[in-house]
């Protein structure tokens, strides 16, 4: 049974892509080929698994490594407390404690007051900018339903708000000037388009429904990829639902939609019902991948600042803030496993960006101001350096670049040397990388019953001050 699901996928899969590539003609060399080789498609965790794409696109998103997600709407305005108290958790979905208590009017009441007088587009960008980041994931419409666009379908937006404009316009153009990659966040889950349900579809009459909401998504999707540039990246969440869940054709057919509308566009595996990875393998949510886990597709972890919350918390719960060490650490770990790390920042109900998240924004890109290029564009270098056991983003990452080997380290070893396990290539010379002038280290190699063992040597044994994590960088001689 399971077995001839799968077969069918493959071959809907199939039928799909034939569809696609007469669609985009002006684009069609690149979409087909950005699909890959579609007899290569196969199933993985019940879900079709194509192969990576090739094309120049993907290529960019892969190279960009690093991106700024950006949680806003009219679920910032209670910033997490209602009634004076202070709700743990996401604060992006505080929509659920108003509408058990029966106020869910009061909570869409939120939509006509919204203004954020102090909005500055490009000043985001600009701290975006800062950050190194190469690409954003911009939430233009969350589960509540509140659209930070000016759509034609709705009046629940920040065109028919108190603020009376296209939020979404002026960030693109903003973003774009500073050559910064767009992607759009757009949930399934609408808690305030009448034909949406979470409930199981059950009879002809549910699905008709049903369809009548997917008919607005699919007309909001065309008015988000027609009107705000080039976007370059679609980031669909909030499949979980048994109405959307347990019907993967409606997933099929929205990513279809999408891919018809705008070919070549990247899209993430959320689009779909749990039946296929799409272009890359978003599930990464708060969380790397196990340490032992070899991904061999594309992905990326998304991860909060807080522990918890997306949207603006007035009083986030949990561990805390993440240093900046702790998230570059992130962020390298998934660069030295091929995955890409968007960070989250949840800007406030008036527009501005909190300190907290600024600092962090501006932390990182001190860092990266020196050190980007061991994030980006690297592959990771398939080095073993850092135990099963570590905690994420705390150890030694590797990635590689050309003739360029990173070693980017969150914590000093306890010895002057590094050990390269597993590199097959000759190290030629190394250095301790520094913003105020770098140090010499040496390359040295012992003989081991597994073979030569090649080492970096030389380390101070303190830890230099004043960097949020460091970087080893080793040239190695042609291969
Ligand atoms: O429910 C959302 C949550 O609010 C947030 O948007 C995250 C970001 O990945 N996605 C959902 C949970 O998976």
């Amino acid at each position: 049974m399971i077995h001839r699901f799968h077969l069918s996928l493959v071959h809907l899969f199939l039928t799909a892509s034939l569809v696609q590539s007469a669609a985009g003609a002006d684009t069609a060399a690149d979409t087909g080929k950005s699909l890959g080789d579609t007899s290569q498609v196969k199933i993985r965790d019940g879900r079709e698994l194509r192969p990576p794409r090739t094309d120049a696109a993907m290529e960019r998103w892969r190279d960009n490594r690093f991106g700024i997600f950006i949680h806003w709407g009219i679920f910032s305005m209670p910033g997490g407390v209602v009634d004076g108290k202070a709700v743990p958790g996401a604060a992006e979905w505080i929509w659920t404690s108003y509408a058990n208590k029966g106020r869910k009017a009061e909570y869409e009441s939120l939509a006509k007051e919204f203004d954020p007088v102090r909005y500055d587009p490009v000043a985001w960008a600009k701290a975006i900018k800062q950050s190194g980041a190469k690409y954003v994931v911009f939430v233009t419409k969350h589960h509540d339903g509140f659209c930070l666009f000016d759509s034609k379908l709705t009046d629940y937006d920040s065109a028919g708000s108190k603020h009376g404009k296209d939020i979404l316009k002026p960030f693109v153009d903003a973003v774009a000037a500073e050559g910064i990659d767009i992607g759009l966040y757009y949930s399934i889950i609408d808690w305030h388009h009448p034909n949406y349900t979470a409930k199981e579809l059950k009879t002809e009459a549910d699905h008709e429904s049903y369809r009548k909401y997917l008919d607005y998504m699919k007309g909001q999707l065309k008015e988000l990829l027609t009107g705000y540039g080039d976007v370059k990246l679609l980031w669909f969440d909030g499949r979980w639902d048994a109405s959307y869940k347990n019907n993967p054709q409606y997933g099929k057919d929205v990513e279809e939609f999408c891919r018809s509308v705008k070919p070549g566009i990247i899209i993430n595996d959320r689009v779909r019902a749990y039946d296929s990875f799409a272009d890359y393998d978003a599930s990464y949510e708060r969380r790397l991948p196990e340490p032992a886990k070899v991904l061999n597709l594309d992905w990326e972890c998304c991860m909060t600042m807080p522990e918890r919350t997306w949207g603006y918390h007035a009083d986030p719960d949990g561990a805390g803030w993440k240093t900046p060490r702790k998230i570059i650490g992130q962020m390298a770990e998934c660069a030295s496993r091929g995955g890409n790390f968007l960070l989250n920042i949840g800007p406030k109900p008036d527009g501005t960006i909190r300190d907290e998240e600024l600092q962090r924004l501006a932390a990182v890109g001190k860092w990266m101001d020196v050190h980007g290029s061991s994030i980006r564009p690297t592959r990771p270098a398939g080095l073993d350096l850092t135990n099963k056991n570590h905690e994420p983003g705390n150890g030694v990452f590797a990635t590689i670049h050309g003739d360029t080997l990173h070693l980017i380290l969150t914590q000093w070893p306890d010895t002057d040397r590094v050990f390269l396990t597993g590199l097959k290539r000759k190290a030629a010379s190394a250095e301790l990388v520094r913003a105020n002038g770098s140090i010499p280290l040496k390359v040295d190699a012992e003989s081991r019953k597994e073979g030569e063992m090649q080492f970096i040597t030389g380390l101070p044994m303190t830890p230099p001050e004043g960097e949020a994590a460091w970087e080893i960088r080793v040239k190695l001689q042609a291969p």
